[in-house]
């Protein structure tokens, strides 16, 4: 694979609705799309950063920097055997790994199509369609939170998280619990807590939750091992795990139980696949989460979910949930039993809406390689 070109671009996507986590409201997306060619061939990529540095410390506009000033200079014109290979020419960069998960991903998309397989076999998936769950912003009141979550079991949806925050948390999940007892519930807090509130997460015990999601500081594996010694609830660490070591040193260390993958924040497929591996030989559940991704992003999050490893129904959900219109066709829809069947044509296996991502884009460069000139 010789890289020879890469287009960087911003898309502006409108949520549907606004979603509210403990750290803020996300409403408005600023997302960066990456395509790659080579060989002829197209791939697609998307960074799954946020706008501000809320949820982790990279944004929008920090990884337009590393993506334009080091990494495209970085890639362009490289001779690749495999996208395995990417990791290895950003080892120079330290950090920033939804930048280069960006670009990497869009790489694994045209070694796919170049062999003529699915993403998901080229991954070494198994599956041939993924268990889904859907992730639930704060709401105002726990009535209309028991209002959402009804409304997403009808849809067939097989776990339900809820995002906490102090104040909106005990009593919104036992308001839930009450109305559905046997569902697999869970809950996300983004980091809203201490190490002083154990008592209070102590509570959450009651509910008999499948997990409960970074309950503490977005870098502190060693606080949640000691949270975890005091709670029976399973503790799944998102934030915290930003590629195998600290995978390993979760796992060693007893911080978490389930470890919450996502591609973006372990610098993409190749990361992605180690972190899953370890999992699998420690014998800790992982599942597949999300960052409202696009149709792209999406695309690239079913595939990864096809892994033997991802056990537990992923934060990877309907386009529709998200967007009026999503730039992939067809867009991701969701079965009735709460699945999505994983596409079997070469590569993403999604169409991209070219027209539709020029009409939605708000700045794009390019890098060409350099051809020799003849003299
Ligand atoms: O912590 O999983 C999270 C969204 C933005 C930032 C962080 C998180 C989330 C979600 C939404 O929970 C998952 C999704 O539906 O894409
Ligand atoms: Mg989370």
């Amino acid at each position: 694979m010789k890289i020879e070109r890469i287009y960087l671009r911003e898309i502006r996507m409108s949520l549907k609705a606004p979603f509210e986590t403990s750290f803020g409201v996300i409403q408005n997306r600023r997302i960066l799309l990456v395509e790659v060619i080579s060989d002829g061939i197209s791939g697609w990529g998307e960074v799954t950063t946020g706008e501000t540095p809320s949820y982790n410390a990279e944004t929008t506009d920090t990884a337009w920097h590393i993506i334009s000033d080091f990494i495209a200079p970085l890639v362009i014109g490289k001779e690749l055997e495999k996208a395995a290979e990417v990791e290895e020419l950003l080892f120079g960069i330290r950090g920033h790994a939804m930048a280069k998960a960006g670009v990497e991903n869009a790489i694994w998309d045209i070694e796919a199509q170049q062999k003529g397989i699915s993403l998901a076999r080229l991954l070494g998936g198994t599956r041939d369609e993924i268990a889904c769950g859907v992730s639930l912003g704060i709401r105002e009141n726990s009535q209309l939170l028991v209002e959402a979550v009804e409304k997403e079991l009808r849809r067939g949806y097989q776990r339900i998280k809820l995002k906490i925050k102090p104040g909106k948390d005990i009593e919104f999940v036992a308001a839930v619990r009450r109305l559905f007892p046997d569902i697999q519930l869970s809950v996300d807090a983004n980091s809203a807590y201490t190490s002083g509130d154990a008592e209070r997460l102590r509570r959450f015990d009651d509910f008999n939750l499948l997990m409960m999601e970074q309950p503490l500081d977005w870098d502190d594996i060693y606080a949640h091992a000691a949270l975890q010694s005091r709670l029976h609830t399973p503790i799944c660490l998102d934030e915290c795990i930003n590629h195998v070591r600290h995978a390993a040193a979760a796992i060693d260390l007893g911080a978490c139980r389930i470890i919450n993958l996502k591609l973006g924040r372990v610098g993409g497929h190749n990361g992605a696949r180690k972190v899953h591996d370890l999992c699998s030989q420690r014998s800790v559940p992982a599942w597949c989460g999300g960052m409202l991704e696009s149709g792209i992003g999406r695309a690239h999050n079913v595939a990864i979910s096809t892994l033997p490893n991802f056990s537990l129904p992923g934060d990877v959900s309907a386009s529709q949930r998200y967007w009026d219109e999503d730039i992939i066709e067809p867009e991701i829809e969701v079965t009735l039993h709460g699945t999505i069947p994983v596409p079997k044509k070469a590569g993403l296996g999604y169409a991209v809406k070219r027209v539709l991502i020029e009409r939605l884009t708000s700045r794009d460069r390019n890098w060409k390689v350099a051809t020799s000139v003849p003299v």
